[in-house]
C-alpha cells in the first residue's frame, strides 16, 4: 500500500494498523519515495527505537534512509510488549500496593482482591496501544521525513542489498537492530501452555492466574514479578544467582539492594535464590514447578502460571549466515564504540550487540551509526549510566555503590536518609511525592536514599534512590555526576521543597564542612 502521498490521521493510522495486525492487510505498508533517485545512505534493518533515532538522526544530516519491519508500526517492541506495558503494570502495581496498605483507613475502601486483575490491565493495554503506534508512524512521516516500509520482513542479501516483499533495495551501508527476544532455558516442561515471557503474556494470555512462579532473577523478573503479586497472584522468584547481584545490574548498592529485597518479601513474595528450577509439570497446562534449593533439597510449587525472567538473546542468525558478522558466545553482534561491525559498511545497535538493553541505548546506537554513516567519527561508550527497577518502588542510581567506593577511594562520605542507626520504622523520612501517607501511616515504607561522596575532592560518587519521582533527578545527576558536581555545588542548588530525593538538602547540611563527614 502506497502511502507516500496520503497524510493519515491518528484516529486512520490506527485503524489501519489494526487491520494489519490482525491479517486484513498483509500487503507492506509503504513510504517510499520513488521518485528520488539518490542513492540511500543507510538502510535500517528493524524500525525498533534504535532504528527509528538512527534513521530521525541520519535524515537530519541531509542523509537518505529506508527503515523497514515487519510490524505494520515503528517503535519496535517497547511500545508493543516491553517498556510500555511495564510501565503501566508497574504502575498499577504502586496503586495496588497503596490500596493494600492503606485499605480501610481515610477514604481507602476495603482492598477487593479479586477486582485487580491482570487481564483486565492487559487487555486494557491491548485497547489503547495502536496509539502510541500511530503517532510513530505519522510523526516518522509527517514530521521527520523518514522513508519506511513497515509490516513486510527484510532480508539481508549481501552488505549492500536488502529485498523487502520480493524487491530490492541497496544502500552504501546497512544498520541492523532486529533486537532480542527472551532467552527460554532447556527445562523440560518449559513449552507447556501457562508458561509465558513478556510478550507471550500480552499476546496469549487468555485467563486470571491465581499463582505464579518466575523463572530467572532478570529485572523482567523483579518488575513483572512485583505487579504479579500486588494483583494478589502470589509470586515466588526461582533465582540460580543472588537477587540483584546478576552482571546485567551494576552498581547495585547493598543497603539499596536489601530494602528493595526485604520490601518485596514484606509484601508477601517468595524469593528463592541460589535455587534451581528442574522441571516445569502440567498435563497440557501448567500445574507446578519442581525446584532444587540452595540447601540442595526439592520441592514441588503448585501453580497456573510461568513466567520466564531469566534474559533475552539476539535476532542475529539471519547476518551470520548472510554476512558472517562476528557475534559474541550468546550471539550478540560485535561492534566497536562507533557502532561499527566486523563487516565494513555494516552497523549493529540497540539490544542486538547486547546488554544494557536500555532505550537510551538503543535510541543512542542508532544515532551512532547515522552520525558515522554521514562522516563524523562519533563514538559512544554506554560502560556507565543510571539505572532504574520498577518493584512497587521506583528503584533509581547512578555511580558507585558505596562498598564499590570504599575499594576505590580513602576518604568515602556517605550522606543517607534514614541515617545509620536510625531504623526506618522509626523516621517518617524519606518523604516527598507518593510518599506523604506513608510517611504518617507506615514510616517504614517511605523509602531510602544514599549519596556518596569523595571526601579529598569533594566530588559526588554515586547516588541511590528507593521511592517515588526521582527517576527523571536521575537523568540529570548521572550528567552532573560525569561533569564532576562537588558536594559545595550541590549544596548550592536550588531545591523545590518537598523533592522525592534530599540530597540537595542533606549535602547543604555537610557543605560547609571543610573536613566532610557522614551524615
Ligand atoms: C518508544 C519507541 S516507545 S521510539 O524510541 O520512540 O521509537
Amino acid at each position: 500500500m502506497d502511502l507516500r502521498d496520503t497524510v493519515l490521521n491518528m484516529g486512520e493510522w490506527e485503524r489501519l494498523i489494526h487491520r494489519a495486525e490482525t491479517g486484513e492487510i498483509t500487503e507492506p505498508l509503504e513510504n517510499v519515495d520513488r521518485d528520488d533517485p539518490t542513492p540511500y545512505d543507510a538502510i535500517f534493518v528493524g524500525g525498533g527505537a534504535g532504528g527509528r533515532f538512527g534513521s530521525a538522526y541520519l535524515q537530519a544530516r541531509g542523509g537518505r534512509q529506508l527503515v523497514v519491519d515487519r510490524w505494520p508500526f515503528l517503535g519496535g517492541s517497547c511500545p508493543h510488549q516491553a517498556c510500555v506495558p511495564h510501565h503501566l503494570f508497574s504502575e498499577a502495581a504502586r496503586e495496588l500496593d497503596y490500596a493494600r496498605w492503606n485499605a480501610g483507613t481515610l477514604w481507602f475502601g476495603e482492598f477487593d482482591e479479586k477486582r485487580a486483575s491482570i487481564r483486565d490491565l492487559i487487555e486494557l493495554f491491548k485497547a489503547g496501544r495502536n496509539n502510541p503506534h500511530a503517532f510513530m508512524n505519522w510523526q516518522s512521516k509527517e514530521q521527520l521525513g523518514m522513508e519506511y516500509i513497515l509490516n513486510a520482513e527484510a532480508t539481508v542479501l549481501d552488505a549492500n542489498t536488502v529485498e523487502v516483499a520480493g524487491r530490492r533495495f541497496t544502500a552504501r551501508n546497512l544498520v541492523l537492530g532486529t533486537g532480542a527476544s527472551t532467552y527460554v532455558p532447556d527445562i523440560p516442561g518449559i513449552n507447556l501452555p501457562g508458561v509465558f515471557d513478556f510478550a507471550t503474556l500480552i499476546e496469549e494470555l487468555d485467563y486470571e492466574p491465581s499463582r505464579c512462579v518466575i523463572i530467572g532473577g532478570s529485572k523482567i523478573a523483579l518488575e513483572y514479578g512485583s505487579f504479579f503479586q500486588a494483583a494478589g497472584c502470589q509470586t515466588t522468584i526461582v533465582s540460580r544467582s543472588p537477587l540483584m547481584r546478576t552482571a546485567s545490574l551494576h552498581h547495585v548498592d547493598e543497603d539499596l539492594r536489601t530494602y528493595v529485597l526485604d520490601g518485596m518479601r514484606k509484601r508477601g513474595m517468595e524469593l528463592l535464590e541460589g535455587a534451581e528450577p528442574l522441571e516445569v509439570i502440567g498435563n497440557g497446562k501448567v500445574t507446578g514447578v519442581r525446584v532444587r534449593l540452595a540447601d540442595g533439597a526439592e520441592l514441588t510449587i503448585d501453580t497456573d502460571f510461568v513466567f520466564i525472567g531469566t534474559g533475552e538473546r539476539p535476532h542475529s542468525q539471519p547476518y551470520v549466515d548472510a554476512l558472517g558478522v562476528e557475534v559474541d558466545d550468546r550471539g550478540f553482534i560485535t561492534v566497536d564504540s562507533r557502532m561499527r561491525t566486523s563487516v565494513p559498511g555494516v552497523y549493529a545497535i540497540g539490544d542486538l550487540i547486547g546488554s544494557p538493553m536500555e532505550m537510551f541505548k538503543a535510541r543512542k546506537c542508532g544515532m551512532t551509526a547515522a552520525r558515522n554513516i554521514m562522516g563524523e567519527p562519533y563514538e559512544f561508550d554506554f560502560s556507565e549510566y543510571p539505572d532504574f527497577l520498577h518493584t512497587t518502588y521506583e528503584v533509581t542510581w547512578v555511580g558507585l555503590t558505596e562498598a564499590e567506593a570504599r575499594a576505590q577511594y580513602d576518604d568515602v562520605v556517605v550522606i543517607q536518609m534514614p541515617p545509620k542507626g536510625i531504623r526506618d520504622d522509626e523516621l517518617a523520612l524519606p518523604c516527598a511525592e507518593g510518599s506523604m501517607l506513608y510517611a504518617f501511616t507506615r514510616p517504614e515504607l517511605t523509602g531510602m536514599q544514599k549519596a556518596i561522596y569523595d571526601g579529598k575532592t569533594r566530588r559526588l560518587l554515586g547516588a541511590h534512590h528507593v521511592g517515588f519521582g526521582a527517576k527523571d533527578a536521575f537523568q540529570y545527576l548521572d550528567h552532573l555526576l560525569r561533569k564532576g558536581i562537588t558536594i559545595d555545588e550541590m549544596g548550592d542548588m536550588n531545591e523545590l521543597f518537598l523533592n522525592p530525593d534530599h540530597f540537595i538538602q542533606l549535602s547543604r547540611l555537610r557543605a560547609g564542612n571543610s573536613n566532610l563527614v557522614d551524615l
